[in-house]
């Protein structure tokens, strides 16, 4: 049987970076997507070159995303998963005096660049009838929390997306499904603070969190179902968290 294809978006650290990892472990052949080039080929040489193709680009720019994935070899084209990883959150502040900046950032990322990247890859999965989108929200898209607006607001609309589009798609063979991670220790608090690294360190102090890999756990988990099989979401916490706000800090 042909080798699987998986695209990850985000691919140059964190969850996505682990999920690239362990979809390669797994078989799949992976284009690995991100704007930093030197993480992206790091990782390629780590995968090994012949299961992977990084494709540099940053999903925000609705024209570059076309053109990177259009550029696609024949042999990487008919994409079985795709995993609209990138994101991140910019600031935490409350709504009065939030700076417009991160908020045009964090809807540019989460919400519109998933969105450019779902329609470039969704023709093929349509035509072929058969694909799996993972949408990685988050329990910001379950809950609102003090200062977390406009990155809870663009997580509620992945939420939102993803349910849509498992009904849009569910006529297309193509299934659609959203991972909700709690608080995860990756770079993504020092992007929140701004390079602020002991304030991000703070965020994972006192309890174990949860590490890139158990998402990617997850990913694999949903990915290698059975064909009749759709893990439509899951939410998943770290042991010592209860809620958005409820971590049990020893
Ligand atoms: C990341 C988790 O709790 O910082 O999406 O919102 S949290």
């Amino acid at each position: 049987m042909a080798q699987k294809i998986a695209l990850v978006t985000g691919a140059s650290s964190g969850i996505g970076r682990a999920t690239a990892i362990q979809l390669a472990l797994h078989g799949y052949k992976v284009i690995i997507t991100g704007r930093r080039n030197e993480q992206l080929q790091e990782l390629a040489q780590e995968i090994g070159p012949e299961s992977v193709y990084p494709l540099l680009f940053d999903v925000r720019d609705r024209e570059v995303v076309r053109e990177a994935i259009a550029s696609l070899p024949a042999e990487w084209r008919a994409i079985d998963v795709l995993v609209n990883n990138a994101g991140n959150a910019h600031g935490l502040s409350p709504i009065q005096t939030g700076d417009i900046e991160d908020w045009d950032a964090m809807i540019d990322i989460n919400v519109k660049g998933l969105l450019y990247v779902t329609k470039e890859v969704l023709p093929v999965m349509v035509e072929r009838k058969s694909g799996h989108i993972i949408n990685i929200g988050s329990i910001a898209g379950k809950e609102a929390y003090a200062n977390g607006n406009v990155y809870c607001a663009s997580k509620f609309a992945v939420d939102a997306l993803s349910k849509a589009m498992r009904i849009d798609l569910v006529h297309e063979g193509v299934k659609v499904s959203e991972v909700n991670p709690g608080l995860v220790e990756t770079g993504f608090s020092e992007v929140r603070f701004k390079g602020d690294k002991e304030r991000a360190a703070n965020v994972y102090k006192g309890f174990e969190p949860l590490q890139a890999e158990d998402i990617a756990d997850v990913i694999v988990f949903m990915v290698t179902r059975p064909k009749h099989v759709n893990i439509a979401e899951v939410l998943i916490l770290p042991a010592a968290q209860a809620s958005a706000t409820v971590v049990y800090k020893q």
